[in-house]
């Protein structure tokens, strides 16, 4: 449980934060003139009391109120295109989740308090300080995850069999033990695939991370999953569960839907996720800024045939994913739509549906299996067709060479 001191100085770290959101105090100004609605504007005027002014104020009069803003926030994100709404609203409603989160928590209301975070997280734009709420998520999930820690979940161990594409020209990837940073360079230099042993296993991750480490400490978090089996198909979506949810519904039992924690920067989310990770010495030597996704599904996850622009050091942390590889030079057929332009429309994996492509089996093809503790250089725009053969969890370092 929270002290009174506690509950006062979050309550205290947030209306500082929220002070200190200077977009969004210039952004009330700019924008609440033009809303007809009374509601909106005697919230907007009223916002400052709302929130530096609280001891006259119930807490769940101020809720209220949070969520009012946010429902009026929430519309107008949502109206016409993602791209043309204003940052503006976007960070309004990060900001208001975060007040929100604050109030939910000083209600004792610690779940309510991290999901409200985490809505701010997922659906809003980032502001200029919310370290603070990061925080805040942090302590509220070790104080609920005592309830979690006593769920009886075990973690998975089986690893699929599943045979190979029927490729005629399929070679597996050259495979090296932790190369110095001389030999990485000297294996960098053709602009091939290659495999790397033993240089990710000093990462706290290796030793810890599993669905039931997840399930425990985090369980409680919000995330954004990609439901369907890839998402070429017509019946894809995606929806937003909890991390318990997604863990015992998808990932440790038979679901006939299959979903997908999929190219997601979990560590912008769950920064304490962050500290299991260290950076690769291989990365340090570009100026580049380094994008890292995390990836984390049943076994039977597929991600078609693609190709990124990005060069990427993929990281197998738990479980086992096979990668069937093309050269960015084979005309793979990508799909017409520019929405799909990075993605081929032939499946490696049924024969039967590529007539149109015939060709594609006499390109050379590269397989790596991965286990624990691999880690693959994905050249730039190198096609790569991914198939998870176990619960896997792997994190993705995309960078501009
Ligand atoms: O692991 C996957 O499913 C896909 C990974 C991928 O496409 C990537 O890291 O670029």
């Amino acid at each position: 449980m929270f002290k009174e001191s506690q509950k006062n100085e979050m309550l205290n770290a947030g209306l500082e934060f929220y002070s200190h959101c200077k977009a969004i105090q210039d952004g009330f100004c700019k924008y609440y003139c033009r809303r007809e609605s009374k509601m909106f504007h005697d919230l907007l005027t009223g916002t400052t009391p709302l929130i530096l002014d609280p001891p006259d104020k119930e807490i769940d009069d101020r809720i209220f109120e949070c969520d009012v803003l946010l429902d009026s926030t929430w519309e107008t994100i949502n109206i016409g295109h993602w791209r043309n709404v204003d940052i503006f609203w976007r960070q309004l409603y990060r900001a208001v989740c975060f007040i929100k989160s604050v109030n939910l928590t000083c209600a004792g209301k610690y779940s309510d308090a991290i999901l409200s975070c985490d809505m701010g997280l997922i659906m809003g734009a980032p502001l200029s300080d919310e370290l603070f709420v990061q925080e805040l998520a942090d302590i509220l999930c070790e104080l609920v995850s005592t309830d979690l820690k006593e769920v009886s979940v075990s973690d998975p161990e089986e690893k699929a069999d599943i045979p190979l594409p029927l490729l005629p020209n399929l070679h597996n990837v050259p495979c090296v033990n932790a190369p110095t940073l001389e030999k990485y360079l000297e294996l960098l230099r053709p602009g091939t695939p290659f495999i790397m042993k033993n240089v990710v296993n000093h990462w706290p991750a290796m030793k810890k991370w599993s669905p039931l480490y997840l399930f425990r400490h985090f369980g409680e978090r919000t995330i954004p999953v990609e439901i369907g089996s890839s998402y070429t198909s017509d019946l894809w979506s995606q929806k937003l569960v909890k991390l318990k949810e997604f863990i015992t519904t998808y990932i440790l039992s038979q679901s006939d839907e299959v979903a997908y924690l999929a190219q997601y920067e979990l560590f912008n989310h769950i920064t304490k996720l962050k500290d299991d990770i260290i950076p690769l010495d291989y990365l340090a030597i570009s100026d580049s800024e380094v994008v890292t996704n995390c990836w984390f599904g049943p076994v039977g996850t597929v991600s078609p045939l693609h190709h990124d622009h990005y060069e990427n050091l993929f990281c197998q942390v738990y479980g086992y994913k096979r990668f069937v590889m093309f050269s960015r030079h084979d005309n793979m057929h990508p799909h017409q739509h520019h929405l799909l332009e990075n993605t081929s429309q032939v499946d490696i994996e049924s024969p039967s549906v590529n007539d149109d492509f015939p060709d594609y089996k006499d390109k050379t093809a590269w397989v790596a299996d991965l286990g624990p503790g691999d880690v693959l250089y994905v050249p730039l725009h190198w096609w790569h067709h991914v198939r998870s053969l176990s619960v896997s969890l792997s994190v993705s370092m995309w960078w501009k060479n």
